[in-house]
């Protein structure tokens, strides 16, 4: 039976070595933090008295993770992007800023610059036979007046579940697109229905997964970033109502104030009353 050694001066002097602690050079914050770090990651060893073998693995793991590109899949999959939305709520809350549309995670698979057009967009390329979905909204400010010149920018998955530039079989920018809203704040887009997301089977936060006796799936969503001159930039989502995994969504992103009904609108009279492009019959 080994004795408990990191509580002891020598390892904790070994550990100050490694991180730079009594050299000049460097960030302090950086060297505590790191610090910090080694110290709870060998407590980790120790405590549950990970085998060398163990060890190595764990590093080949993270080097495929790496490799894979999974990296920001993984800390969603935790829940560690819902830790720092959390967080958000707790100091805006603190700050005093209350209402308007809660934030969610913004996820892994963002990509800046999608096309950028005036108080309408059209998402999809025609090509992908899913159900047409118009999206329309209106960017209010904190006293609910009409924010004119807002960027909302757009982004969601395919029927299969997939996004452009991360599957190769849709063109760039395909369901990706920034509306700059009209003198009443309002914007307004054609799409296609999305469907969920799985993580990649085959890959390393799916098998990190499976050994937690965890799914790797989410809902129908459609993500949001809403911007404006002198305003608090918002990262949100919609799930879609009616989606098996809307309350086990494997990153946590679901809120109810965030949850939206599609409405079948081929009734022009409910097109009309929610102000939305009447759909061509
Ligand atoms: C997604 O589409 C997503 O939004 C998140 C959070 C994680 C993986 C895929
Ligand atoms: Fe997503």
């Amino acid at each position: 039976m080994s004795e408990n050694i990191i509580h002891t001066e020598a390892f904790k002097d070994f550990i100050a070595v490694s991180c730079g602690i009594n050299v000049v050079g460097g960030d302090a914050r950086f060297k505590a933090i790191i610090n910090r770090m080694m110290f709870d990651l060998c407590g980790l060893i120790e405590e549950f008295a990970i085998s060398d073998e163990e060890f190595w693995r764990a590093v080949n793991y993270l080097n495929v993770l790496g490799e894979r590109k999974e990296v920001a899949l993984l800390a969603a999959g935790l829940g560690l992007e819902h830790f720092l939305d959390m967080r958000a709520d707790a100091s805006e809350a603190a700050a005093g800023h209350t209402g308007g549309t809660p934030r969610t995670i913004e996820g892994p698979l963002y990509v800046a610059n999608a096309p950028l057009s005036q108080r309408q967009a059209r998402m999809d390329d025609g090509k992908d036979p899913g159900e047409p979905l118009w999206l329309c909204g209106q960017v209010t400010d904190q006293h609910d007046r009409p924010l004119a010149g807002a960027i909302v920018d757009i982004w969601h998955a395919n029927t299969h579940g997939c996004y452009s530039f991360f599957d190769p079989s849709q063109p760039p920018y395909n369901l990706r697109r920034r509306i700059e809203t009209a003198e009443d704040g309002r914007y307004a887009a054609r799409s296609i229905l999305p469907s969920g997301y799985g993580c990649p089977l085959d890959g390393p936060t799916q098998a990190l997964l499976n050994h937690l006796g965890r799914h790797g799936n989410r809902p129908a969503h459609i993500h949001f970033f809403v911007s404006a001159p002198g305003h608090r930039h918002l990262t949100t989502q919609i799930n879609l109502n009616g989606d098996e995994w809307l309350w086990d969504d494997f990153a946590f992103a679901t809120r109810e104030e965030l949850i939206a009904d599609p409405v079948n609108v081929t009734d022009r009279h409910i097109a009309r009353e929610r102000d939305m492009p009447v759909p061509h019959t």
